[in-house]
Parts: structure tokens; C-alpha cells; sequence
């Protein structure tokens, strides 16, 4: 109702997860510091709330984990059968949770890709980490094993001390630094996949004005998601950027946003055709 074309849930592994222990969450100069640690109902409970909603038209996207290739088709496969949910997501990203490891490797990512392509004829959207020495070798697997789009970024692995106590703030150690901070990485990760894979991109990290929305269309995404800008501004961040994004097309007189996606890559080969 704030204007957002989709949601996107918390990440649903197979079983109830009450998460980490307090403090899971830190502020820091140009962002925040999560460790929630896979908080979720599990998926049984989570589809019984969906099927209590009674909203079949709502476009859903779920997020799902699993540990093995086979919890992943198991939760595809229960999630294919509720009319609220329009795509799933699959992290694999974690910064924080083994479940990374899946998302560093592009053998395993791969095959995870695979065996959810083939446990569901929802549209399968492939949510990568920021923490790989080359994230397109990891984005190309995903498009091999099946995935309908990328999602670039995840949140990039980090800590924060309390100077007073020389300790972690957050009791995991490590968290995932996700807002402005990471803008520029996720930017660079969505300009190098989009060279690299022939389906969309969806861009996230740092979203806070529709400027950066712009930034990411230019870089080659197709669609952006918004996580901790809600909680730095709030649920009107999607109407206020909505006006921006129609403002900055009629002043710039591009009809369709979808002109923008990747425009700079054809910019800067124009550039280099004309030397
Ligand atoms: O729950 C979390 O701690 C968490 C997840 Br599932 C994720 O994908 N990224 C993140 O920063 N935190």
C-alpha cells in the first residue's frame, strides 16, 4: 500500500529458528551491522499465516535457506502450491551463516539452482554475496543452473567493537553491513554481472533516494529491492522515490525506464567506438 511493486519476506528455512541472541543489530556511521541469524517460523507456519491472509492477488516473493540441496526443493515445492507467492528467492548469501558457503562456490550454486529449477515453475530469482573474490563466476552459475534473475547484493561481512570493552558488539561477532556504505559495491557487482548474464538483475544495497535507483537502472539492473532504507527513513521511502524516479524521466524525457537499464555500458562503448 506504500507504493512498492513487491515484498519480499524474511528468508523461510524448514524449521521454527528463534535467530541470535541480543544485540543483533548495530548502527554505524553509513549503515547497520546485522546478525539476526535466520529468524523464521519455519515454513509450515509460515505458509498456515499465508493461507490466513487469504490475499491470493498480494505479490509475494519469498526468500528461502536451506542447508542441503534438498531442504531448498523441499520448501520450493511447498511454497509452488500457495497462489499468494509469485516468485522465490533463494539465499545463498547469508554473510553470517554456512549458507554462504553454497553462494561461494559456483559448483555448488549451480547445482542448488538446478535442483529448485526443477522442484518449481515459479520464477526463480538467485540472491548473491558481495564476499567472493569474482561474483559474476558465481551469477553465471546461477543463470546456468536455471535462475530467472540475480540479485546482487547480500550484505558484506563485518564487525563492530564497543572501544569501552574492547569486545564484539553484536554477540555473533560477525554481521552483515547493509545501507549507503555498501551502495557503491553492490553498484560495481551489478555492472559486472550485467556483462556477464543474459537475464535481469535486481539491484539492492544502499537504496535510500530514487538518485540511487537511477545509479543501479545505469549499472544494468531491471528492478531494485529496499531493505534498510525503511528503517532509515520510512514506508513513504517507496512513494517519495516513485515521484523522483517520474520526475528525473519526464525532465531527462525518457519514456520508459527501461531505456536506462544498462545505459551506461552502451555509453562507455560509444565512447571507446569514437576514439
Ligand atoms: O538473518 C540474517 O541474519 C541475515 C540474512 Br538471512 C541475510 O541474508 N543477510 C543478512 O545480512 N542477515
Amino acid at each position: 500500500m506504500a507504493g512498492a511493486g513487491a515484498v519480499v519476506s524474511k528468508s523461510i528455512g524448514l524449521e521454527p529458528n528463534i535467530g541470535n541472541s541480543n544485540p543483533v543489530i548495530v548502527g554505524t556511521d553509513c549503515g547497520v551491522i546485522n546478525s539476526m541469524g535466520l529468524p523464521n517460523p519455519g515454513i509450515n507456519e509460515f505458509i498456515d499465516e499465508l493461507k490466513s491472509l487469504n490475499l491470493d492477488n498480494f505479490p509475494l516473493f519469498v526468500s528461502i535457506f536451506g542447508y542441503t540441496e534438498n531442504e531448498f526443493e523441499i520448501l520450493a515445492k511447498k511454497l509452488s502450491k500457495i497462489p499468494m507467492v509469485k516468485a522465490i528467492e533463494l539465499n545463498i548469501s547469508c554473510p553470517h551463516s554456512v549458507i554462504s558457503q553454497i553462494g561461494q562456490d559456483p559448483e555448488i550454486t549451480r547445482k542448488v539452482v538446478e535442483a529448485v529449477r526443477e522442484s518449481t515453475d515459479l520464477p526463480l530469482f538467485v540472491k548473491l554475496t558481495p564476499n567472493v573474490t569474482d561474483i559474476t563466476k558465481i551469477a553465471k552459475a546461477a543463470e546456468l543452473g536455471g535462475a530467472d534473475a540475480i540479485i546482487a547484493i547480500n550484505t558484506v561481512r563485518a564487525i563492530a567493537i564497543d572501544i569501552e570493552t574492547g569486545m564484539p558488539i553484536l554477540s555473533n561477532i560477525y554481521g552483515g553491513l547493509s545501507g549507503p556504505a555498501i551502495k557503491p559495491i553492490a553498484i560495481r557487482a551489478v555492472y559486472d554481472i550485467f556483462k556477464t548474464v543474459n537475464i535481469p538483475i535486481i539491484g539492492v544495497g544502499g537504496i535510500l533516494k530514487w538518485q540511487d535507483v537511477i545509479e543501479f537502472f545505469y549499472a544494468g539492473a531491471s528492478a531494485v529491492q529496499i531493505g534498510t532504507g525503511i528503517i532509515r527513513e520510512d514506508l513513504d521511502i517507496f512513494r517519495k522515490i516513485s515521484i523522483g524516479l517520474i520526475q528525473y524521466l519526464n525532465r531527462k524525457n525518457i519514456l520508459n525506464i527501461q531505456d536506462l537499464i544498462g545505459k551506461t555500458h552502451k555509453l562507455i562503448r560509444i565512447k571507446r567506438e569514437k576514439k
